[in-house]
């Protein structure tokens, strides 16, 4: 039976990002249906009736829900190509502790930098510069995370960084400056196809926010 994948997702879901890029590493096709979060599909809700969040993978009509537990799964079911979790036990749970680090501490700071303010939001950014700087520790000089090719770190990272490359571009602060490797590192992310065709860049992100803020103004 030829395999039958569906990804529920919302385009600005840094979380369904990870999936979309890990289905292209694969070079698995699969039928993207973008949800709309203030009104979500039977399918969504019927799909995940735990948390009702995209994104879901539905692999032969069984969801699989949370991106770190279908990442996973995808890595599983589609071993043969483009690993995403290193084969090495002690290498493996490294990479699982840095992608829960990403979880637990990096993702918090997308919301963070939108919703502060003032000196509150000083010490929002302090903090995630504090946090990237362990993440650049833990790349040292490797490509990527997962070394010469992408990996769950990566994976785990990627969408937040492009968050803060956009941050970057709107003044917010110099991410250059104080994380030197995280720029760098998301530019040769991007110069894979399998990451440039299926996430937004950074200018098309920044773009839609001065769109909205701009329509917001009007
Ligand atoms: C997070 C999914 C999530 O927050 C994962 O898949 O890793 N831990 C989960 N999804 C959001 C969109 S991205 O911000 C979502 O679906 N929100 C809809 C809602 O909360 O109603």
């Amino acid at each position: 039976m030829a395999d039958e994948v569906v990804l529920l997702d919302y385009w600005l879901s840094p979380y369904g990002m990870r999936l979309r890029i890990a289905l292209a590493l694969k070079g698995i096709d699969y039928e993207l249906k973008e949800e709309d979060l203030t009104n979500k599909s039977p399918l969504l809700l019927q799909s995940n009736p735990v948390h009702k969040k995209v994104p879901v993978l539905i692999h032969n009509s069984k969801p699989i829900c949370e991106s770190a537990v279908a990442l996973q799964y995808i890595d599983e079911v589609w071993n043969d190509k483009a690993p995403l979790f290193p084969s090495d036990p002690y290498l493996r749970s490294q990479a699982k502790f840095w992608a829960d680090f990403v979880d637990k501490k990096i993702s918090g700071f997308a919301r963070k930098l939108w919703t502060t303010k003032g000196e509150e939001l000083e010490a929002v950014k302090k903090d995630l510069f504090d946090s990237l700087k362990l993440l650049e520790q833990e790349l040292g000089d490797k490509l990527f995370f997962g070394d010469e090719t992408l990996g769950l770190v990566d994976l785990a990272l990627l969408p937040f960084a492009i968050w803060f490359s956009v941050h970057e571009k709107l003044g917010s602060f110099s991410l250059e400056a104080e994380c030197p490797k995280i720029t760098p590192w998301l530019k040769r992310c991007f110069q894979m196809e399998s990451v440039s065709k299926s996430v937004p860049s950074p200018d098309k992100l920044y773009d839609y926010v001065v769109q909205m803020r701009k329509s917001r103004q009007e």
